[in-house]
C-alpha cells in the first residue's frame, strides 16, 4: 500500500463495528503495516475510545458530533494520528446512528485529500438478529418507522453489507438473510463474518485493502426524517470514579449492566401504565403491549487506575443477554466505570436507570462512587459540514 488506506467501518448501534475495526488493525498490523484508529459519538466519556485505547494503536477520539457534522475535526484527527505513528491505514468508526456518510464523508475526503489517503468502499456492518427483524425474516421488537429509515438508509449506501456474528445463524437463516439483503440492495456487495471467531474476515479485508471506491450516484435522503429518527433515541454517557477494596471488577460491571436492563424493564411497564406481555398488573393483562425502551447498544468499561487491563460488557437488545467480552486478571480497589446506552427511549429514564444501578451495585460491592461526567440528550438533527452530490 503506497497511498495510505482510508477505510470507515459503519453499521447501526451495536452491530460489531469497534470489535471488528479492532480485527482489521491486528490483521494490517501483522502485515508490518502501522495503523491508525478514530472513534466518534455525540457526546465525551466513549468507551469505544477506552476499548481502542487499550489495545495499543494510536486512537483519536472525535466527541461532540458525527464526522459528517464535524469534518474538520475528522480531518484534524487523521493529522494527529499522522504526526503520532503515520499509519499507512486509518480505522475510522462513525457514529452507529448515521447514515448519508458517501456523500458527507467519504466523497468530501475523496474530492479534497484523495491525493493523501486511498479511500476504501464503504462497509455497513449488521448485527444478524436486528437485520432479521428489520427485514421481517425474524418476529421480535424493532424501531420506530423513523429509526428504521436511518436503518435502512444505511444499508442502502452501503458498498459492502457485511452481516457480522454469523457465529448466531445457522447456514440456513444466513442463506435467506444473505438473499433477502442482496435483493433488497442490489448495488451493494453482501458478505457475511463473524468477528468474534475471526470467520469470513480474510475476503472482507482483501476488499478493504485493495478494492476501488464504487462511482455511485447520491442516495436520496430526507433529513428531517433522519433527523426526527435520530431524535428519538435517547443516548446516556456516564463517567465515575469507583473507589472499594479488592472487589471483583467483572462481576461488579456485569451485575451493574444486568441492572440496568431490569431497570429499563420495569421503567417499560411504568411508562405503559398497563402491562407487558406475559405479566399481569393490577388484574390487567394485554399481551404485547410493550413500553420497554428499544434498546440499541448498551456498553460499559471498567478501567483499573494499575495495569493496563480493561473489562467491558455489552448487551446489544432488550431481550438479549449481557456478554463480558473483556475480563479482569485481577481485583482492584479503584478505577474509572464508564457506561454508554443508547436506547429508544427518553434520555432521563435512561440516565435515572443507569444512576439506580450504580447506586445498587456499589451497595452490593462496598464501593463508593464520585461521578467524573454525565450526558443525557437526545442527538441533534445532523447538519453535514459538506455534501457532495453525484
Ligand atoms: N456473537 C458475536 N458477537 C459479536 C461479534 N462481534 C461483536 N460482537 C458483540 O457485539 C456487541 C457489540 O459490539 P461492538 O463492536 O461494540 O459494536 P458497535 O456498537 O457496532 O461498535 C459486543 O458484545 C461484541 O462482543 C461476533 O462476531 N459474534
Ligand atoms: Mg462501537
Amino acid at each position: 500500500m503506497l497511498t495510505p488506506r482510508y477505510i470507515m467501518i459503519g453499521g447501526f448501534l451495536g452491530a460489531g463495528k469497534t470489535t471488528s475495526m479492532l480485527k482489521a488493525a491486528e490483521h494490517f498490523s501483522k502485515q508490518g503495516l502501522r495503523v491508525g484508529l478514530i472513534s466518534n459519538d455525540q457526546s465525551q466519556g466513549l468507551v469505544d475510545t477506552n476499548l481502542l485505547a487499550s489495545s495499543g494503536f494510536a486512537t483519536e477520539e472525535i466527541a461532540g458530533g458525527c464526522f459528517c457534522c464535524r469534518f474538520p475535526s475528522l480531518v484534524q484527527a487523521s493529522q494527529e494520528l499522522d504526526r503520532q505513528a503515520q499509519p499507512h491505514v486509518y480505522l475510522a468508526e462513525p457514529v452507529g446512528s448515521c447514515t448519508d456518510l458517501l456523500a458527507t464523508v467519504v466523497y468530501p475526503l475523496e474530492q479534497m485529500y484523495g491525493d493523501q489517503y486511498s479511500i476504501a468502499p464503504l462497509s455497513v456492518l449488521v448485527d444478524p438478529i436486528r437485520a432479521q427483524r428489520f427485514l421481517k425474516l425474524l418476529s421480535g421488537k424493532t424501531f420506530s418507522p423513523k429509526v428504521n429509515y436511518i436503518y435502512d438508509k444505511q444499508l442502502e449506501e452501503a458498498d459492502l453489507i457485511v452481516i457480522n456474528k454469523k457465529d448466531l445463524l445457522d447456514a440456513d437463516s444466513l442463506d435467506r438473510l444473505t438473499k433477502t439483503l442482496q435483493e433488497r440492495y442490489p448495488k451493494s456487495q453482501v458478505l457475511a463474518i463473524s468477528a468474534r471467531n475471526e470467520d469470513g474476515l480474510s475476503e472482507w479485508f482483501a476488499q478493504l485493502e485493495s478494492s476501488q471506491l464504487n462511482k455511485r450516484s447520491t442516495m436520496e435522503v430526507d433529513y428531517e426524517i433522519y433527523a426526527q429518527g435520530e431524535a428519538l433515541l435517547g443516548w446516556v454517557n456516564v463517567s465515575w470514579k469507583i473507589r472499594g477494596e479488592e472487589f471483583d471488577g467483572n462481576r461488579f460491571l456485569v451485575e451493574f449492566i444486568e441492572s440496568i436492563h431490569s431497570e429499563l424493564a420495569i421503567s417499560g411497564l411504568t411508562v405503559s401504565g398497563l402491562t407487558v406481555s406475559g405479566l399481569t398488573i393490577s388484574g390487567l393483562s394485554a399481551p404485547g403491549l410493550s413500553a420497554q425502551a428499544a434498546i440499541a447498544h448498551l456498553k460499559a468499561t471498567l478501567l483499573p487506575d494499575q495495569g493496563n487491563d480493561i473489562a467491558v460488557a455489552n448487551l446489544v437488545r432488550e431481550d438479549g443477554q449481557v456478554e463480558q467480552s473483556h475480563h479482569l486478571l485481577e481485583n482492584l480497589d479503584q478505577g474509572e466505570l464508564t457506561v454508554n446506552l443508547r436506547a429508544e427511549a427518553d434520555p432521563e429514564v435512561l440516565r435515572q436507570a443507569t444512576e439506580t444501578s450504580l447506586h445498587k451495585a456499589c451497595q452490593q460491592f462496598r464501593v463508593s462512587s464520585q461521578e467524573i461526567h454525565s450526558s443525557a440528550f437526545r442527538p441533534l438533527p445532523p447538519s453535514p459540514t459538506h455534501r457532495v452530490v453525484r
